[in-house]
Protein backbone atom coordinates (compact mmCIF):
# COMPACT_ATOMS: atom_id res chain seq x y z
CA UNK A 1 0.00 0.00 0.00
CA UNK A 2 1.01 3.19 -0.96
CA UNK A 3 2.00 5.74 2.63
CA UNK A 4 -0.48 8.28 3.17
CA UNK A 5 0.96 11.57 2.35
CA UNK A 6 1.39 14.39 4.54
CA UNK A 7 -1.24 17.07 3.64
CA UNK A 8 0.62 20.66 3.10
CA UNK A 9 -1.54 23.47 4.02
CA UNK A 10 -1.29 26.69 5.98
CA UNK A 11 2.30 26.64 7.93
CA UNK A 12 2.79 22.96 8.47
CA UNK A 13 2.62 19.63 6.79
CA UNK A 14 0.28 17.87 8.57
CA UNK A 15 0.15 14.00 8.43
CA UNK A 16 -2.41 11.89 8.06
CA UNK A 17 -3.04 9.63 11.31
CA UNK A 18 -2.32 5.77 10.76
CA UNK A 19 -1.98 4.93 14.24
CA UNK A 20 -4.90 6.42 15.52
CA UNK A 21 -6.81 6.28 11.74
CA UNK A 22 -9.71 3.98 12.70
CA UNK A 23 -10.55 5.21 16.15
CA UNK A 24 -13.78 7.08 15.63
CA UNK A 25 -15.14 5.23 12.46
CA UNK A 26 -18.01 2.94 12.88
CA UNK A 27 -18.02 -0.25 13.56
CA UNK A 28 -14.26 0.20 13.39
CA UNK A 29 -13.42 -2.64 15.89
CA UNK A 30 -14.95 -5.60 13.60
CA UNK A 31 -13.12 -7.68 11.52
CA UNK A 32 -14.83 -6.25 8.06
CA UNK A 33 -14.09 -3.24 8.56
CA UNK A 34 -10.49 -3.64 9.64
CA UNK A 35 -10.00 -6.19 6.02
CA UNK A 36 -11.53 -3.16 3.88
CA UNK A 37 -8.65 -1.09 5.08
CA UNK A 38 -6.01 -3.59 4.12
CA UNK A 39 -5.85 -5.27 7.34
CA UNK A 40 -3.70 -8.25 8.09
CA UNK A 41 -1.91 -6.86 4.77
CA UNK A 42 1.31 -6.20 7.23
CA UNK A 43 0.96 -9.96 8.80
CA UNK A 44 1.15 -10.99 5.29
CA UNK A 45 4.14 -9.03 4.30
CA UNK A 46 5.89 -10.22 7.45
CA UNK A 47 5.45 -13.96 6.43
CA UNK A 48 6.86 -13.58 3.56
CA UNK A 49 10.31 -11.81 4.40
CA UNK A 50 10.72 -14.06 7.60
CA UNK A 51 11.14 -13.47 11.04
CA UNK A 52 14.75 -12.19 10.92
CA UNK A 53 13.92 -9.78 7.87
CA UNK A 54 10.95 -8.54 9.95
CA UNK A 55 13.67 -7.86 13.15
CA UNK A 56 16.08 -5.89 10.70
CA UNK A 57 12.48 -3.69 9.68
CA UNK A 58 11.63 -2.97 12.91
CA UNK A 59 15.34 -2.30 13.92
CA UNK A 60 15.65 0.15 10.42
CA UNK A 61 12.45 2.32 11.20
CA UNK A 62 13.86 3.13 14.50
CA UNK A 63 10.80 2.09 16.64
CA UNK A 64 11.33 2.99 20.29
CA UNK A 65 9.11 1.79 23.26
CA UNK A 66 5.93 4.04 23.47
CA UNK A 67 5.14 2.80 26.80
CA UNK A 68 7.73 5.59 28.78
CA UNK A 69 10.69 4.19 28.72
CA UNK A 70 11.55 4.58 24.97
CA UNK A 71 14.18 1.60 24.41
CA UNK A 72 14.81 0.26 20.72
CA UNK A 73 11.77 -1.95 19.76
CA UNK A 74 14.32 -3.97 17.33
CA UNK A 75 16.83 -4.47 19.48
CA UNK A 76 14.43 -5.45 22.11
CA UNK A 77 13.28 -8.25 19.77
CA UNK A 78 16.33 -9.34 18.71
CA UNK A 79 16.86 -10.07 22.22
CA UNK A 80 15.32 -13.40 22.03
CA UNK A 81 17.24 -16.69 21.77
CA UNK A 82 17.29 -18.62 18.78
CA UNK A 83 16.63 -22.26 18.63
CA UNK A 84 16.92 -22.80 22.25
CA UNK A 85 14.24 -25.39 21.72
CA UNK A 86 11.48 -23.52 24.42
CA UNK A 87 8.37 -22.16 23.96
CA UNK A 88 8.49 -18.01 23.39
CA UNK A 89 6.00 -15.41 24.51
CA UNK A 90 4.95 -12.15 23.78
CA UNK A 91 2.97 -9.85 25.79
CA UNK A 92 1.26 -6.36 25.34
CA UNK A 93 1.26 -4.16 28.39
CA UNK A 94 -2.26 -2.79 27.90
CA UNK A 95 -2.42 -1.83 31.85
CA UNK A 96 -2.10 2.30 30.73
CA UNK A 97 -2.28 3.50 34.28
CA UNK A 98 -0.02 6.47 34.29
CA UNK A 99 -1.91 9.59 35.22
CA UNK A 100 -2.45 11.59 31.90
CA UNK A 101 -2.21 8.99 29.64
CA UNK A 102 -5.36 7.58 28.06
CA UNK A 103 -4.18 7.09 24.16
CA UNK A 104 -4.36 2.93 24.49
CA UNK A 105 -7.68 2.51 25.51
CA UNK A 106 -8.71 4.07 22.32
CA UNK A 107 -6.25 1.64 20.40
CA UNK A 108 -7.56 -1.16 22.76
CA UNK A 109 -11.57 -0.38 22.03
CA UNK A 110 -11.44 1.24 18.46
CA UNK A 111 -8.88 -0.83 16.89
CA UNK A 112 -8.24 -4.39 18.49
CA UNK A 113 -7.18 -5.67 15.21
CA UNK A 114 -4.78 -3.45 14.33
CA UNK A 115 -3.30 -4.99 17.81
CA UNK A 116 -3.30 -8.42 17.13
CA UNK A 117 -1.74 -7.74 13.62
CA UNK A 118 1.24 -6.00 15.75
CA UNK A 119 1.51 -8.85 17.97
CA UNK A 120 0.79 -11.77 15.45
CA UNK A 121 4.43 -9.69 13.63
CA UNK A 122 5.82 -9.54 16.83
CA UNK A 123 5.62 -13.11 17.92
CA UNK A 124 6.38 -14.12 14.13
CA UNK A 125 9.42 -12.36 14.33
CA UNK A 126 10.37 -13.48 17.93
CA UNK A 127 9.12 -16.99 17.43
CA UNK A 128 6.66 -17.06 20.00
CA UNK A 129 3.54 -19.24 19.35
CA UNK A 130 1.59 -17.73 22.65
CA UNK A 131 1.04 -13.83 23.12
CA UNK A 132 -1.09 -12.22 26.18
CA UNK A 133 -2.89 -9.00 26.16
CA UNK A 134 -2.99 -7.42 29.81
CA UNK A 135 -5.43 -5.17 29.92
CA UNK A 136 -6.31 -3.14 33.33
CA UNK A 137 -9.11 -3.92 35.15
CA UNK A 138 -10.80 -0.43 34.85
CA UNK A 139 -10.95 -0.53 30.65
CA UNK A 140 -14.07 -3.08 30.31
CA UNK A 141 -15.21 -1.97 26.72
CA UNK A 142 -11.68 -2.82 25.69
CA UNK A 143 -11.23 -5.88 27.12
CA UNK A 144 -14.55 -7.27 25.62
CA UNK A 145 -13.61 -5.65 22.37
CA UNK A 146 -10.13 -7.31 22.52
CA UNK A 147 -11.81 -11.02 23.26
CA UNK A 148 -14.35 -10.10 20.27
CA UNK A 149 -11.96 -9.71 17.76
CA UNK A 150 -9.44 -12.06 18.85
CA UNK A 151 -12.71 -14.93 18.39
CA UNK A 152 -13.28 -13.22 14.36
CA UNK A 153 -9.32 -13.78 13.97
CA UNK A 154 -9.68 -17.31 15.42
CA UNK A 155 -12.72 -17.85 13.13
CA UNK A 156 -10.76 -16.37 10.37
CA UNK A 157 -7.72 -18.37 10.46
CA UNK A 158 -5.67 -15.12 11.67
CA UNK A 159 -5.07 -17.00 14.96
CA UNK A 160 -4.87 -20.53 15.58
CA UNK A 161 -2.62 -22.79 13.63
CA UNK A 162 -0.89 -22.49 10.23
CA UNK A 163 -1.96 -18.37 10.53
CA UNK A 164 -2.75 -17.54 6.32
CA UNK A 165 -1.32 -19.97 5.17
CA UNK A 166 2.33 -19.47 6.97
CA UNK A 167 3.11 -22.35 8.90
CA UNK A 168 3.33 -20.57 11.78
CA UNK A 169 0.90 -20.98 15.04
CA UNK A 170 0.11 -18.39 17.15
CA UNK A 171 -3.01 -17.34 19.81
CA UNK A 172 -3.52 -14.68 21.81
CA UNK A 173 -5.17 -14.49 25.19
CA UNK A 174 -6.56 -11.60 27.07
CA UNK A 175 -5.68 -11.29 30.93
CA UNK A 176 -7.72 -8.21 32.90
CA UNK A 177 -5.85 -6.65 35.73
CA UNK A 178 -7.70 -5.75 38.60
CA UNK A 179 -6.36 -2.24 38.83
CA UNK A 180 -3.13 -2.04 40.53
CA UNK A 181 -0.65 0.25 38.82
CA UNK A 182 2.53 -1.66 39.29
CA UNK A 183 0.81 -4.44 36.83
CA UNK A 184 2.43 -2.23 34.29
CA UNK A 185 5.58 -2.72 35.49
CA UNK A 186 6.88 -5.31 33.10
CA UNK A 187 8.07 -7.88 35.33
CA UNK A 188 5.22 -7.31 38.42
CA UNK A 189 2.90 -7.70 35.18
CA UNK A 190 4.38 -11.33 34.45
CA UNK A 191 3.93 -12.65 38.08
CA UNK A 192 0.27 -11.35 38.25
CA UNK A 193 -0.36 -13.23 35.14
CA UNK A 194 1.04 -16.12 36.61
CA UNK A 195 -1.30 -15.32 39.63
CA UNK A 196 1.33 -14.42 41.92
CA UNK A 197 1.33 -11.43 43.93
CA UNK A 198 2.59 -8.22 41.68
CA UNK A 199 5.79 -7.59 42.92
CA UNK A 200 8.41 -6.97 40.69
CA UNK A 201 11.44 -9.38 39.98
CA UNK A 202 14.85 -8.14 39.89
CA UNK A 203 16.15 -7.21 36.84
CA UNK A 204 18.72 -8.85 35.26
CA UNK A 205 17.54 -11.10 34.15
CA UNK A 206 16.01 -9.03 31.82
CA UNK A 207 12.13 -10.95 30.64
CA UNK A 208 14.05 -12.00 27.10
CA UNK A 209 16.25 -14.69 28.86
CA UNK A 210 13.74 -15.16 31.71
CA UNK A 211 10.24 -13.91 31.49
CA UNK A 212 6.54 -15.61 32.07
CA UNK A 213 7.21 -19.09 33.73
CA UNK A 214 10.83 -18.35 32.95
CA UNK A 215 10.24 -18.87 29.53
CA UNK A 216 11.68 -15.89 27.05
CA UNK A 217 9.58 -12.96 26.98
CA UNK A 218 9.15 -9.89 25.05
CA UNK A 219 6.52 -7.29 26.83
CA UNK A 220 5.63 -4.14 24.42
CA UNK A 221 3.18 -1.31 24.96
CA UNK A 222 -0.35 -1.24 22.79
CA UNK A 223 0.88 1.74 20.92
CA UNK A 224 4.50 0.13 20.15
CA UNK A 225 2.94 -3.36 18.63
CA UNK A 226 0.49 -0.76 16.91
CA UNK A 227 3.52 1.00 15.30
CA UNK A 228 4.70 -2.44 14.37
CA UNK A 229 2.23 -3.08 12.22
CA UNK A 230 2.36 0.39 10.51
CA UNK A 231 5.86 -0.48 10.10
CA UNK A 232 5.32 -3.48 8.17
CA UNK A 233 2.62 -2.19 6.00
CA UNK A 234 4.13 1.05 4.97
CA UNK A 235 7.89 0.00 5.45
CA UNK A 236 10.92 0.62 7.48
CA UNK A 237 12.06 4.30 5.24
CA UNK A 238 8.18 5.48 5.63
CA UNK A 239 8.32 5.81 9.33
CA UNK A 240 11.90 6.64 9.49
CA UNK A 241 11.53 9.38 7.56
CA UNK A 242 8.93 10.98 10.39
CA UNK A 243 10.12 12.35 13.26
CA UNK A 244 13.57 13.66 14.24
CA UNK A 245 16.98 12.32 14.08
CA UNK A 246 16.71 9.86 17.21
CA UNK A 247 13.01 10.01 17.93
CA UNK A 248 11.54 8.27 14.62
CA UNK A 249 7.80 8.17 13.90
CA UNK A 250 4.65 9.30 14.89
CA UNK A 251 3.18 9.94 19.01
CA UNK A 252 0.18 9.32 20.24
CA UNK A 253 0.09 12.82 22.84
CA UNK A 254 -2.31 12.87 25.29
CA UNK A 255 -3.35 16.51 26.48
CA UNK A 256 -5.81 17.31 29.53
CA UNK A 257 -5.89 20.19 31.83
CA UNK A 258 -7.58 23.30 31.21
CA UNK A 259 -7.53 23.11 27.32
CA UNK A 260 -10.27 24.11 24.76
CA UNK A 261 -10.08 20.27 23.08
CA UNK A 262 -8.35 17.79 25.89
CA UNK A 263 -7.87 14.44 23.70
CA UNK A 264 -5.05 12.00 21.91
CA UNK A 265 -3.49 13.55 18.83
CA UNK A 266 -1.57 12.13 16.45
CA UNK A 267 1.92 14.01 15.21
CA UNK A 268 5.51 13.28 14.63
CA UNK A 269 7.75 13.24 17.32
CA UNK A 270 9.52 16.36 17.65
CA UNK A 271 6.45 18.31 17.25
CA UNK A 272 6.88 21.34 19.37
CA UNK A 273 4.70 21.87 22.61
CA UNK A 274 3.42 24.96 21.57
CA UNK A 275 2.03 23.70 18.37
CA UNK A 276 0.20 20.67 20.20
CA UNK A 277 -1.43 22.58 22.74
CA UNK A 278 -2.24 25.33 20.45
CA UNK A 279 -2.94 24.74 17.41
CA UNK A 280 -4.21 21.09 18.05
CA UNK A 281 -5.86 21.20 21.90
CA UNK A 282 -7.23 24.76 21.10
CA UNK A 283 -5.11 26.46 23.99
CA UNK A 284 -5.28 27.09 28.09
CA UNK A 285 -8.53 28.29 29.20
CA UNK A 286 -6.82 30.11 32.07
CA UNK A 287 -3.51 31.02 32.99
CA UNK A 288 -0.78 28.21 33.15
CA UNK A 289 2.27 27.51 35.26
CA UNK A 290 3.70 24.31 34.55
CA UNK A 291 3.49 21.73 32.53
CA UNK A 292 3.64 17.62 33.13
CA UNK A 293 5.07 16.92 29.15
CA UNK A 294 4.88 12.89 29.84
CA UNK A 295 2.89 11.31 32.47
CA UNK A 296 3.01 12.34 35.87
CA UNK A 297 5.98 10.43 36.44
CA UNK A 298 8.17 12.57 34.17
CA UNK A 299 9.56 15.87 35.70
CA UNK A 300 7.01 18.56 35.19
CA UNK A 301 8.81 22.01 33.12
CA UNK A 302 7.95 25.77 33.70
CA UNK A 303 5.49 27.18 31.13
CA UNK A 304 7.75 29.56 29.61
CA UNK A 305 8.95 30.15 25.79
CA UNK A 306 11.53 27.74 26.40
CA UNK A 307 9.26 25.21 26.87
CA UNK A 308 6.96 25.84 24.68
CA UNK A 309 8.86 25.53 21.63
CA UNK A 310 10.58 22.12 23.04
CA UNK A 311 10.44 19.58 20.17
CA UNK A 312 8.33 16.77 21.64
CA UNK A 313 10.44 13.60 21.64
CA UNK A 314 13.27 11.30 23.67
CA UNK A 315 16.33 13.74 23.43
CA UNK A 316 14.66 17.19 24.16
CA UNK A 317 12.69 16.32 27.00
CA UNK A 318 15.64 14.16 28.77
CA UNK A 319 18.06 17.05 28.01
CA UNK A 320 15.30 19.62 29.64
CA UNK A 321 15.51 17.74 32.75
CA UNK A 322 12.20 15.66 32.32
CA UNK A 323 10.95 12.46 30.09
CA UNK A 324 8.97 12.17 26.89
CA UNK A 325 6.98 8.94 28.80
CA UNK A 326 4.02 8.11 27.09
CA UNK A 327 3.07 11.75 25.95
CA UNK A 328 0.64 12.08 28.47
CA UNK A 329 0.59 15.82 28.89
CA UNK A 330 -1.14 17.48 31.71
CA UNK A 331 -1.25 21.78 32.29
CA UNK A 332 -0.86 23.21 35.82
CA UNK A 333 -3.12 26.38 36.10
CA UNK A 334 -1.59 29.37 37.95
CA UNK A 335 -3.88 29.10 40.52
CA UNK A 336 -3.84 25.63 41.45
CA UNK A 337 -2.15 25.39 44.67
CA UNK A 338 1.32 23.67 44.14
CA UNK A 339 1.87 21.36 46.68
CA UNK A 340 -1.75 20.25 46.88
CA UNK A 341 -1.27 19.38 42.93
CA UNK A 342 1.77 17.09 43.83
CA UNK A 343 -0.21 15.96 47.26
CA UNK A 344 -2.49 14.30 44.82
CA UNK A 345 0.02 12.62 42.80
CA UNK A 346 2.12 11.84 46.16
CA UNK A 347 -1.41 9.72 46.97
CA UNK A 348 -1.29 8.07 43.91
CA UNK A 349 2.17 6.72 44.06
CA UNK A 350 1.90 5.84 48.00
CA UNK A 351 -1.41 3.63 47.26
CA UNK A 352 0.10 2.21 44.31
CA UNK A 353 2.99 1.32 46.39
CA UNK A 354 3.03 -2.87 45.92
CA UNK A 355 5.19 -2.56 49.48
CA UNK A 356 8.00 -4.55 48.72
CA UNK A 357 10.68 -2.21 49.55
CA UNK A 358 11.62 -0.35 52.07
CA UNK A 359 12.38 3.57 50.32
CA UNK A 360 9.16 2.78 48.45
CA UNK A 361 6.85 1.18 51.74
CA UNK A 362 8.14 3.64 54.45
CA UNK A 363 9.74 6.22 52.31
CA UNK A 364 6.57 7.29 49.88
CA UNK A 365 3.59 5.54 51.27
CA UNK A 366 4.26 6.21 54.68
CA UNK A 367 6.60 9.67 55.46
CA UNK A 368 6.27 11.56 52.07
CA UNK A 369 2.18 11.01 52.10
CA UNK A 370 1.75 12.14 55.48
CA UNK A 371 4.17 14.87 55.18
CA UNK A 372 2.32 16.52 52.27
CA UNK A 373 -1.03 15.62 54.09
CA UNK A 374 0.85 17.77 57.10
CA UNK A 375 1.44 20.84 54.44
CA UNK A 376 -1.61 21.16 52.68
CA UNK A 377 -3.87 20.90 56.00
CA UNK A 378 -2.28 23.90 57.34
CA UNK A 379 -0.05 22.21 59.98
CA UNK A 380 3.53 22.62 58.09
CA UNK A 381 6.33 23.63 59.77
CA UNK A 382 9.03 26.13 58.65
CA UNK A 383 11.63 23.02 58.48
CA UNK A 384 9.36 20.77 56.42
CA UNK A 385 10.72 21.39 52.52
CA UNK A 386 13.63 20.64 53.69
CA UNK A 387 12.55 17.48 55.19
CA UNK A 388 10.99 16.29 52.13
CA UNK A 389 14.54 16.58 50.16
CA UNK A 390 16.02 15.18 52.66
CA UNK A 391 13.92 12.17 52.73
CA UNK A 392 13.55 12.25 48.49
CA UNK A 393 17.27 12.35 48.93
CA UNK A 394 17.54 8.81 50.78
CA UNK A 395 14.47 7.31 48.50
CA UNK A 396 16.29 8.28 45.01
CA UNK A 397 17.89 5.87 43.43
CA UNK A 398 17.48 2.88 46.19
CA UNK A 399 13.86 1.75 45.26
CA UNK A 400 13.36 -1.92 43.61
CA UNK A 401 11.23 -0.59 40.72
CA UNK A 402 10.55 2.65 39.00
CA UNK A 403 7.72 3.43 41.04
CA UNK A 404 9.32 5.67 44.14
CA UNK A 405 11.67 7.43 41.40
CA UNK A 406 8.38 8.10 39.72
CA UNK A 407 6.76 9.78 42.34
CA UNK A 408 9.79 11.76 43.37
CA UNK A 409 9.28 13.41 39.47
CA UNK A 410 6.67 15.41 40.63
CA UNK A 411 8.27 16.19 44.14
CA UNK A 412 11.67 17.49 43.22
CA UNK A 413 10.40 19.39 39.87
CA UNK A 414 7.60 21.54 41.86
CA UNK A 415 9.54 22.61 44.58
CA UNK A 416 12.87 23.50 42.57
CA UNK A 417 10.05 25.12 40.72
CA UNK A 418 7.53 26.79 43.31
CA UNK A 419 9.69 26.68 46.82
CA UNK A 420 7.66 29.42 47.44
CA UNK A 421 4.27 28.08 47.66
CA UNK A 422 6.02 25.35 49.25
CA UNK A 423 7.73 27.49 51.87
CA UNK A 424 4.76 29.99 52.35
CA UNK A 425 2.71 26.78 53.05
CA UNK A 426 4.69 25.71 55.53
CA UNK A 427 5.43 28.65 57.93
CA UNK A 428 1.76 30.29 57.49
CA UNK A 429 -0.21 27.55 57.30
CA UNK A 430 -2.23 28.90 53.87
CA UNK A 431 -1.48 28.61 50.86
CA UNK A 432 -0.46 31.05 48.14
CA UNK A 433 -3.22 29.78 45.81
CA UNK A 434 -6.19 29.07 48.15
CA UNK A 435 -9.02 26.54 46.93
CA UNK A 436 -11.40 28.01 44.68
CA UNK A 437 -14.13 27.42 42.21
CA UNK A 438 -12.86 24.62 40.16
CA UNK A 439 -12.23 26.38 36.50
CA UNK A 440 -13.80 23.58 34.81
CA UNK A 441 -17.17 25.23 36.31
CA UNK A 442 -15.85 28.93 35.85
C1 LIG B 1 17.46 -6.45 27.80
C2 LIG B 1 18.89 -4.83 28.70
N1 LIG B 1 16.35 -5.67 27.90
C3 LIG B 1 16.28 -2.46 29.26
C4 LIG B 1 14.20 -3.55 28.41
C5 LIG B 1 13.40 -3.75 29.67
C6 LIG B 1 12.11 -3.04 29.32
C7 LIG B 1 12.56 -1.91 28.44
C8 LIG B 1 12.69 -0.58 29.16
O1 LIG B 1 9.96 1.53 32.81
C9 LIG B 1 9.44 3.79 32.25
C10 LIG B 1 9.67 4.15 33.70
C11 LIG B 1 8.41 4.91 34.08
N2 LIG B 1 18.69 -6.05 28.16
C12 LIG B 1 17.77 -3.98 28.87
C13 LIG B 1 16.52 -4.47 28.45
N3 LIG B 1 15.62 -3.49 28.71
N4 LIG B 1 17.58 -2.73 29.36
O2 LIG B 1 13.79 -2.30 27.91
O3 LIG B 1 13.35 -0.76 30.36
P1 LIG B 1 13.54 0.33 31.47
O4 LIG B 1 14.12 -0.36 32.65
O5 LIG B 1 14.29 1.47 30.88
O6 LIG B 1 12.11 0.89 31.79
P2 LIG B 1 10.76 0.22 32.39
O7 LIG B 1 11.00 -0.49 33.68
O8 LIG B 1 10.06 -0.57 31.35
C14 LIG B 1 9.19 2.33 32.00
C15 LIG B 1 8.02 5.49 32.75
O9 LIG B 1 8.28 4.47 31.84
N5 LIG B 1 6.64 5.84 32.69
C16 LIG B 1 5.68 4.91 33.01
C17 LIG B 1 4.62 4.83 32.33
C18 LIG B 1 3.50 3.99 32.65
C19 LIG B 1 2.76 3.56 31.63
C20 LIG B 1 1.40 3.12 31.71
O10 LIG B 1 0.77 3.14 32.71
N6 LIG B 1 0.91 2.68 30.58
O11 LIG B 1 3.26 3.57 30.42
C21 LIG B 1 6.32 7.11 32.31
O12 LIG B 1 7.09 7.96 32.06
O13 LIG B 1 8.62 5.94 34.99
O14 LIG B 1 10.80 5.00 33.75
O15 LIG B 1 11.28 -3.86 28.60
O16 LIG B 1 13.23 -5.10 29.93
N7 LIG B 1 20.11 -4.46 29.09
Amino acid sequence: PTPPKPITSGRDARFVPTLYAAVGQPDSWTLDTYRRTGGYGAAARAFSLGPDAVIEEVKKSGLRGRGGAGFATGLKWSFMPLNDGRPHVVICNADESEPGSFKDRYLLSEDPHQLIEGMLIGGYAMRASTGYVYIRGEYVQAAERMWAAIHEARAAGLLGKDVLGSGFDFDLQVHRGAGAYICGEETALMNSLEGLRANPRLKPPFPAAAGLYGLPTTINNVETFCAATQILKYGADWHAGMGTERSKGMKLFQVSGPVRRPGVYELPLGTPLRELVYDWAGGPQVEVKAVIPGGSSCPMLPWDDKTLDMPLDYESLAAAGSMLGTGGVTLIPREDCIVNATWNMVRFYAHESCGKCTPCREGISGWMVRMYEKLVRGHGQPGDVQLILDMADNIGGRSFCALADACLGPVLSSIKLFREEYDVLATTGQPLYPPRRRWREA
